[in-house]
C-alpha cells in the first residue's frame, strides 16, 4: 500500500516508494525556533537543505506559534513568499511546497512554480477549496482544530487517531466533491499544540498508533520536528529537541510515514539511510 505513491509536483515527479524529507523554510519574522527562520538567508539555507537530500522544502509566511504577532493579510504572506518561490524554482530542480491557508496565495504560489499546496487548515478558509482545485499540484491536508473557539483551548478525544482520522477522511471526500483527485491527497494527523489542538499525550497517542493513519490509502506526513510534545517529553527547550525529533522520525517511518518535515535536514537524512541501510540488509 505504502509503495505505490509517485506523485507529479509541477512537472517534478515526487516517487514516495523511499520516504522523503520536507525541509522548513520560515519567512515569517518570527518563527518560534531560530534556527528555522531565514528571512534574509533562505537561499543558503535551501542550497544546504538540498545538498542535504531534501526532496521538498516548504515556504512558510504565515506563523501559526501560539502568540505569534498578528496574523499577515494575504498580501503580506504573499510579499514574503513569492521571491522566495521563484527563486528557488529558477535556480534549483526540488519540489517547492507553499505553507498557506489563502486562496491568493495558493493561486499566486503555484502560478510561480510551487509545487505543493501545504494547508494546516485542510482548505478550509473561505475560497481556498476553490484555488486549490484549480491548480494540479498535490495537497497536503492536515488536522488541526479549525474551530477553535479561543487560543489555549484544546478538544477532549476519546480515541484521538480514530477522530483524527475521521476528519482526514471528511476532508478527502470534501475535496473529491470539488473536484480534486484523490491522487492528489497527501494526509497529516497535525502534530502539536497551538491551533493544531493535541495536547503532549495526543501527540504520543497518534505517533503510537500512526500506523492506522495509513488504512485511508493515502502517502502520510508527519510533522514532528521539535515540537512542544517532544519538549514536555524530554524536558528540553527547543534548541535540545533534535534527538527527540530523531527518536520520533524513526518511529513515524518505521510506522508507515512518507514525508517528514523537519528543521534538521541532514540529521534526519542520516535517520533515512541508516533505515534503508538495514531493510536493505
Ligand atoms: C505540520 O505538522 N507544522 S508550523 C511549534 C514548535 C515546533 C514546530 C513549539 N506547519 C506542520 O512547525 N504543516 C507547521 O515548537 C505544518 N504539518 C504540516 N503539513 C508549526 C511548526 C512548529 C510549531
Amino acid at each position: 500500500m505504502s509503495n505505490e505513491f509517485k506523485l507529479n509536483c509541477a512537472g517534478k515527479i515526487l516517487d514516495l516508494k523511499k520516504p522523503g524529507v520536507m525541509g522548513i523554510l520560515n519567512v515569517t519574522p518570527d518563527s518560534f525556533y531560530q534556527g528555522s527562520r531565514c528571512s534574509d538567508n533562505w537561499l543558503n539555507v535551501a542550497q544546504e537543505m538540498i545538498r542535504d537530500g531534501a526532496e521538498i522544502l516548504d515556504i512558510g509566511g504565515e506563523s501559526t506559534r501560539p502568540g505569534a504577532s498578528g496574523a499577515p493579510t494575504p498580501e503580506q504572506e504573499l510579499e514574503r513568499v513569492l521571491p522566495v518561490i521563484e527563486g528557488l524554482a529558477s535556480r534549483f530542480n526540488v519540489v517547492i511546497s507553499v505553507d498557506t491557508s489563502s486562496p491568493l496565495v495558493i493561486r499566486e504560489a503555484v502560478k510561480a512554480g510551487a509545487g505543493m499546496i501545504n494547508d494546516v487548515r485542510a482548505l478550509h478558509r473561505e475560497g481556498a477549496l476553490e484555488a486549490a482545485a484549480e491548480t494540479d499540484v498535490p495537497i497536503i491536508l492536515m488536522h488541526s482544530f479549525v474551530d477553535q473557539p479561543e487560543p489555549g483551548l484544546v478538544p477532549v478525544y476519546g480515541d484521538v487517531v480514530e477522530e483524527v482520522r475521521q476528519y482526514l477522511m471528511d476532508c478527502v471526500q470534501r475535496c473529491e466533491h470539488a473536484g480534486i483527485l484523490r491522487e492528489r491527497l497527501i494526509l497529516d494527523p497535525g502534530f502539536g499544540g497551538g491551533m493544531f489542538g493535541k495536547t503532549p499525550m495526543y501527540d504520543l497517542e497518534m505517533l503510537k498508533g500512526f500506523r492506522r493513519f495509513h488504512e485511508l490509502g493515502l502517502p502520510v506526513l508527519a510533522g514532528m520536528s521539535r515540537k512542544s510534545f517532544i519538549g514536555a517529553t524530554l524536558d528540553r527547550d527547543a534548541e535540545d529537541r533534535l534527538p527527540g525529533s530523531l527518536a520520533a522520525a524513526m518511529l513515524a517511518i518505521q510506522a508507515g510515514a512518507h514525508i517528514i518535515r523537519v528543521h534538521d535536514v541532514r540529521e534526519t537524512v542520516d535517520v533515512l539511510r541508516f533505515l534503508q541501510a538495514v531493510d536493505e540488509a
